[in-house]
């Protein structure tokens, strides 16, 4: 297809671009991270969606070159940030499945200089799906380097609480359908605070996606969550329009 064939030249016509959404302590007003999220200027369709060019960007392959693009470029970026400020990168399942993964990851923080503490990838459960044999080995391998691993996309799959077992996590991302229903259903509001009682217990960090009020912030807050990402701090945006709020809310 022709937008296929477009994406195969996106990263070298330089199209591709990241915005970064804020991951906020809630109680201190600070940006304890950013979230790089891939965007396409398509020369004629214009901003094309991830949720339209990452699908097949994973049905052709195309995700691993993007996805490394995207993890040197975020990389490069958070160099520039205050050193207390992370950054998050997702890693498609595709990605994950590399056999030199790790000695890949570990060359582009050598490269760019970026201490490892200071990435975070973000993975979802459909990773650890197929191949399972060398996940627990790529998982410790990353931990060893000292890049911290987030299970996104949290409640929405199939057997979480196996992986957060077995697996060396450190944050779990509750998806943002349960943040939507935060103040309505009190069976949502029941699954929220046990990932919360959960997430306390196990020592993990916790984080809410897609926050869009107040009201829904106060939830959060009332089960102990204070790690928020969503509109009501901020949408993805160019880094250049973030770089003030680092500086204030830092
Ligand atoms: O930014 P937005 O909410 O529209 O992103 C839509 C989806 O695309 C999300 O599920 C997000 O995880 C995914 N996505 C965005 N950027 C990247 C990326 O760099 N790599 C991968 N694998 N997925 C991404
Ligand atoms: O799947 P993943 O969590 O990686 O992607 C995050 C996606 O959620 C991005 O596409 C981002 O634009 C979107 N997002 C982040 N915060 C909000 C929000 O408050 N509301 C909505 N509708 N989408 C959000
Ligand atoms: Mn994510
Ligand atoms: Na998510």
């Amino acid at each position: 297809r022709e937008i296929e064939e477009d994406l195969r030249q996106a990263v070298a016509k330089d199209e591709l671009a990241i915005h970064y959404q804020p991951i906020v302590d809630s109680r201190r007003g600070v940006i304890v991270a950013l979230e790089a999220l891939l965007r396409w200027r398509h020369p004629r369709r214009g901003l094309v969606s991830p949720g339209v060019f990452i699908p097949i960007a994973e049905d052709t392959g195309l995700i691993v070159e993007i996805g490394e693009w995207v993890l040197r470029r975020a990389c490069i970026d958070a160099m520039a940030w205050p050193a207390h400020v992370r950054v998050a990168v997702n890693l498609a399942p595709l990605q994950f499945q590399q056999p030199d993964l790790v000695a890949r990851l570990g060359a582009v923080l050598r490269e760019t200089g970026l201490p490892p503490t200071r990435l975070e990838l973000e993975i979802t459960e459909s990773a650890f799906i197929s191949h399972s044999a060398d996940i627990e080995a790529k998982l410790t391998g990353l931990a060893a380097l000292g890049i911290r691993l987030a299970l996104d996309d949290f409640g929405t799959g199939y057997s979480s609480l196996s992986y957060l077992n077995r697996f060396p996590v450190n944050k779990v991302k509750i998806d943002q359908a349960f943040s939507r229903q935060a103040n309505e259903s009190p069976k949502t509001q029941a699954i929220i605070g046990a990932i919360s009682t959960l997430a306390g217990d196990l020592g993990l960090d916790l984080v809410a996606e897609g926050v869009e009020t107040h009201d829904q912030l106060a939830f959060m807050a009332s089960k102990n969550i204070f790690l928020i990402q969503g509109y009501l701090y901020s949408k993805p945006k160019p880094i250049e329009e973030l770089a003030p709020l680092l500086e204030n809310w830092r």
